[in-house]
């Protein structure tokens, strides 16, 4: 097995560090912290690792969680395996020399605990040279309101990942509309469209973390 497919495979198992023992037939194996860190030694395309290696890792969670192999438990294992190695790519998507092209206030909605794709899309967005305030998850739509006002420059990104907490996107943007504030607000995650973005008046959707940071530029008018 190649590095990125053992990265991989310690995703969809939840296997942390070789100090872990879940799963139990991967104790005491390297697990993503050593296999992602010698990836980079190795000099492996970051975006290899993280889209071929950590991402597609997460899709077959998914996947098994649907067809009811997976269940929450599992889920958190691997959500944990996941940020471990976000963490360690963290400086690699982060270029720390270059200067603030704008602010984004982001959060998961709230009712929502998914945080992934939230952090990678901040992580993005400050290798792009944005600042970033991050709100974390369960996000209510008054929080947003309030570090709207206090930056009204910002814009504001709204990220979901289920079909019960995207309608809160809705109530977001309303309330963001109706405060009078002038915030842009840009939105994504996996059960949301370009379509349901035009439709709750948001000014822009991304389907991924590269995107979202084409997006923003393009919706602050820096594109
Ligand atoms: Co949850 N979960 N989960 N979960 N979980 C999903 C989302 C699900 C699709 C699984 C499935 O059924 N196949 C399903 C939702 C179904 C639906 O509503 N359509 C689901 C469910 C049902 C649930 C629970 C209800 C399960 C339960 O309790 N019975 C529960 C809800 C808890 C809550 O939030 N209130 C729950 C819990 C959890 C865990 C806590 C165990 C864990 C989250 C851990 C964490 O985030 N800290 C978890 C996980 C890990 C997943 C899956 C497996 C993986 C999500 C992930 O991290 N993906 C997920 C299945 C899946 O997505 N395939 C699933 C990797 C990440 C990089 O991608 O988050 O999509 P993603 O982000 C992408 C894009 O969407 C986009 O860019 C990112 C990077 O490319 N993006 C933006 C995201 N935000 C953006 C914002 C932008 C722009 C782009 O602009 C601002």
């Amino acid at each position: 097995m190649g590095l990125i497919e053992e990265i991989n495979n310690c995703v969809i198992k939840g296997h942390v560090n070789a100090q872990s023992n879940y799963p139990q037939d991967l104790s005491g194996k390297p697990g993503v912290e050593e296999l992602v860190n010698d990836a980079i030694t190795q000099k492996v395309e970051t975006s290899d690792i993280l889209h071929k290696g950590l991402i597609s890792g997460m899709e077959v969670v998914g996947d098994k969680f649907s067809k009811g192999e997976y269940f929450v438990p599992e889920m958190l294992f691997s959500a944990k395996a996941m940020k471990a190695g976000l963490k360690i790519l963290e400086p690699l998507l982060i270029d720390q020399n270059i200067s603030t092209i704008g602010t984004v206030i982001i959060g998961t909605v709230e009712g929502d605990m998914h945080d992934i794709g939230k952090n990678l899309v901040a992580m993005m967005l400050e290798g792009a040279g944005f600042k970033v305030i991050d709100l974390g998850v369960n996000t209510s739509s008054e929080k947003f309101l309030s570090a709207a006002k206090e930056n009204p420059e910002a814009l504001i990104g709204l990220s979901a990942l289920l079909t019960i907490t995207m309608e809160k996107m809705r109530e977001i943007i309303s309330a963001i509309r109706s405060a009078g504030v002038s915030n842009k607000v840009i939105i994504g995650g996996a059960p949301v469209t370009e379509r349901y973005a035009a439709e709750i008046g948001a000014d822009g959707y991304a389907q991924d973390a590269s995107r979202a940071v084409a997006q923003a530029k393009k919706v602050l008018g820096l594109a």
